[in-house]
């Protein structure tokens, strides 16, 4: 049946459905509560009808929850006609709540099905989404994320942000064991601190501000009283690029960290990794198994230095100029190197932000990393300038004017200690943990130059 046919005789079957309120119906049970256990017990349940199938005198309903699937099983003579011509007019994606009897049945999800005495319809779906809850041919993400809220019932959707939830909570408990402090930073911001292009500015009463791009000099600022911080929040970047690996609105996990420097943070950032894992990898098997995804335990990351990179790289064909940054062709020969978890580490200060420290006072080279899944970058960090002086000069060099930071390098003056920190792609981790190519495929409602809405 194509899709409009099928939405105009949805429409028609629900023109004369009256629906129900949900009045003083609560769940007794979600779909996880479930077990043959509870044979004939009363039960209430509530969810989306994910599948209605008819077969003969038998209707089964699969009704979803925030859970999982729960069987509800029809029979005609065993419900009352009225209940029986209700059933027949369901649509998929309908909101319904089930009042009846539990029955164990080995064939049902979690081995228990509900033979109903009652149904609500709380809302009736009219329209028949252009997704298959179960195709493995799905249609492009543009087009899903039109109706993104109703794409996100797929089961691998679910499974994917169910993971994604995981990730977050051990990433979370991880900072938390290993004694950081939870921060939050302002999101309006004054001047730049990744580089005045990708700025979104704004109005800020009378006055000119921007969404910041990161929470960089506010996490160093507050190590002086916290010494170990971190914030996990949104960051904002008006990328030119449009790439499957940028979004305009992303998740930061920034952390900072005082009497430490880059190598100390890399320690760091590898042992947090391969805890998150662990952890996941065992509380997310079913998820992963339905997303087809095999989460393999982590070796130790290499550290490659920047000139090595170029090494590696001539070996592959490609030749760089000492101080290029490397664009995706040349990322793409080092991830046919290394495919999975690696660092470049003592990057040319010239590519790195102001704040990051040079090795030593006239090197070239900073105290700086990325960490890098393949061809992607996950995360970047380094030892930071400490000194006001020498803060200063670095804006400078970079074309920053220093008045524009006053209330930043003022704080150098009162004893800053040396510190150190990176700043971790939260759904750019998620696209290496899942495998997934899209970072739209790991982002609820993703801000890109297309998208504002939804
Ligand atoms: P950087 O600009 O490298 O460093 O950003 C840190 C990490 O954030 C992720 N990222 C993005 N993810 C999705 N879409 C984007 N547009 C995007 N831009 C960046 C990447 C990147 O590695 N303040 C420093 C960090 C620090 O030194 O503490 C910073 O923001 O995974």
């Amino acid at each position: 049946m194509c899709g409009l046919t099928h939405t105009k005789s949805v429409r028609r079957r629900s023109l004369d459905l009256r629906l129900d309120t949900l009045g003083d119906w609560r769940r007794t049970h979600y779909s996880s509560d479930l077990s043959p256990q509870l044979d004939g017990k009363e039960s209430i349940v509530f969810g989306w009808i994910a599948s209605i199938r008819h077969q003969g005198n038998i209707t089964f309903i699969i009704l979803a929850d925030k859970d999982g699937f729960t069987q509800i099983t029809v029979k005609r003579g065993e419900v009352s006609d009225e209940l029986y011509e209700k059933v027949q007019r369901l649509t998929a994606h309908t909101s319904i709540g089930v009042k009846g009897v539990l029955r164990a049945i080995s064939k049902a999800p979690k081995g228990v099905e509900i033979l109903p005495k009652e149904i609500k319809i709380l809302s009736f779906a009219t329209q028949n989404p252009p997704t298959s809850l179960y195709g493995r041919r799905l249609p492009s993400i543009d087009k899903r994320l039109e109706i993104r809220a109703v794409d996100l019932r797929r089961p691998a959707a679910q499974a994917l942000f169910k993971i994604r939830q995981e990730v977050l909570k051990a990433l979370r408990a991880y900072l938390l064991d290993n004694g950081y402090h939870e921060v939050h930073t302002p999101k309006i911001i004054s001047s730049a601190t990744e580089g005045g292009a990708a700025l979104f500015p704004m109005l800020y009463y009378d006055k000119e501000a921007f969404l910041t791009q990161s929470p960089q000099l506010y996490k160093e600022q507050l190590v002086m009283a916290f010494e170990k911080v971190f914030e996990i929040g949104p960051a904002f970047r008006a990328e030119q690029s449009r790439t499957l690996e940028h979004l305009s609105e992303f998740i930061s996990v920034d952390i900072e960290e005082a009497y430490v420097d880059y190598r100390d943070l890399m320690d760091r950032l590898e042992s947090m990794i391969k805890w998150v894992v662990n952890v996941v990898s065992k509380k997310c098997a079913n998820e992963f198994k339905t997303i087809g995804y095999k989460l393999e335990p982590l070796q130790g990351f290499k550290r490659y230095t920047y000139d090595e990179v170029l090494n590696i790289l001539a070996e592959h064909g490609c030749r760089l100029e000492w101080g290029e940054d490397l664009g995706s062709a040349t990322l793409n020969a080092l991830a046919k190197h290394n495919p999975s978890f690696y660092f470049i580490v003592d990057w040319p200060a010239q590519s790195k932000p102001f704040y990051i420290a040079p090795k030593d006072k006239n090197s070239k080279i900073s105290e700086s990393f990325d960490l890098m899944y393949g061809s992607l970058e996950v995360a970047s960090g380094g030892t930071r300038v400490s000194s006001r002086k020498l803060l200063e000069k670095r804006l400078k060099e970079k074309g920053l004017n220093p008045k524009s930071f006053a209330y930043h390098l003022k704080i150098f003056d009162y004893g800053m200690p040396p510190h150190a920190g990176f700043g971790l792609g939260f759904e750019r981790l998620l696209m290496a943990l899942t495998g997934q190519s899209n970072i739209r495929e790991v982002t609820y409602f993703p801000r890109d130059q297309r998208h504002l809405t939804p």
